[in-house]
Formats: structure tokens, C-alpha cells, sequence
């Protein structure tokens, strides 16, 4: 297949004062771009993962080793992603009612918020932190750089990008009072119940 940039679902400036709509600008437009076209060159039209969803791109690549597509269709995945997990008013203290069990088996939402900024924080350099469900259990996660939950073995429903570029802006070297933003007033948590199966 080949890759295209999504649209934002929202104006470049809805998530502010969270994410500025100078963040979103470079994010989407520049950084998240780049993936697409550099993913268009090595794993497009023509290429051997012609036919693959963009989930099993992102397997099949992290099973052979492909380190160029995990980069690349890696980010392609997660950020086409990101820009759903977000929404003006979001966050909160309620979670929807599949999502709701999930969380209280895990331990409750202050639980997971705590592992998930932890986690967020803990990736040293670039990457990403995770809800993902595994064997029917909702876990917290994190991967380095463009992978993802996918290439090792679980299900992701929410993830939040950890590079400097999604946030130094914003928050300058601040990287937990961002997630902590993220959490508690970002995350559209209905996008994230439609992704559990
Ligand atoms: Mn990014």
C-alpha cells in the first residue's frame, strides 16, 4: 500500500493550552510527514510488504530485523494513532465501561496513570509509553524510538509520544509535567475503548 498523512481530527490550536498549535504544526506537518514519505521509499507500492496492513507491516518487520520500516512505519502507525488519542476536553476521571473493567483489574486509573507517566519518564532518550492489553490484562509499557506494543506481542490502545519533538516546546525539558497533561487532560479515552477487541 501506500502511506498518506492523515488530517488532524481537530484545528492545529484545539489542544492548547496542553499541546500548542506550534507543536502540532512541526509535529504533523514535518515530523510525522517524514515518516510517511521516507515510509512510502522502503516499504510503499512495490515494495515486499505491498498487501500488509499497516499492523502487520509494523510484525513482520520487527520479526526480520527491517530496522529502516520499524523506524518509519512504526512512527506512521503510532502517530496516525496519536492524533486520535487526543482531544480538546479530554482526560478526566472516568473511564468508558470496557475500558472500566480493564482498569480495575489492573488496580484502579490513579494506578495506571502513575505506571503510565512513570514509564513515560523512565524511557531514557526516545520512544514511547503504553496502555496495551496482552492476554486479555491491560499492561503498561514502554519501547524505544518507533516501536511499538504491536512488535511485542500486544495490543495497543493508548500511547503517548515521548520524543523531545512532541513536547519541548510546550514544556521544555519537562517530560513528566507533560505526560501528567497528557493524562489528565488530552486522552480521549473513547478512541481508546474502540481499540480493545
Ligand atoms: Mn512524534
Amino acid at each position: 500500500m501506500s502511506f498518506t498523512l492523515p488530517d488532524l481530527p481537530y484545528a492545529y490550536d484545539a489542544l492548547q493550552p496542553y499541546m500548542s498549535k506550534e507543536t502540532l504544526e512541526f509535529h504533523h506537518d514535518k515530523h510525522h510527514k517524514a515518516y510517511v514519505d521516507k515510509g512510502n521509499e522502503i516499504a510503499g507500492a512495490g515494495s515486499k510488504y505491498d498487501g500488509l496492513s499497516l499492523e502487520d507491516i509494523c510484525k513482520t518487520a520487527f520479526s526480520s530485523g527491517d530496522q529502516a520500516v520499524i523506524n518509519q512505519i512504526g512512527q506512521h502507525y503510532n502517530h496516525t494513532h496519536f492524533w486520535q488519542w487526543m482531544k480538546a476536553g479530554g482526560g478526566g476521571t472516568k473511564v468508558p465501561g470496557k475500558l472500566e473493567g480493564l482498569v480495575s483489574a489492573y488496580g484502579g486509573l490513579d494506578k495506571v496513570r502513575a505506571d503510565f507517566v512513570a514509564a513515560g519518564v523512565g524511557q531514557f532518550g526516545s520512544g514511547w509509553c503504553w496502555l496495551a492489553i496482552a492476554d486479555g490484562k491491560l499492561q503498561v509499557t514502554k519501547t524505544a524510538n518507533g516501536e511499538n506494543p504491536l512488535m511485542h506481542g500486544a495490543k495497543p490502545i493508548l500511547g503517548c509520544d515521548v520524543w523531545e519533538h512532541s513536547y519541548y516546546i510546550d514544556y521544555r525539558n519537562a517530560r513528566p509535567k507533560y505526560i501528567e497533561a497528557f493524562f489528565d487532560n488530552l486522552v480521549n479515552w473513547d478512541y481508546v475503548e474502540s481499540l480493545i477487541d
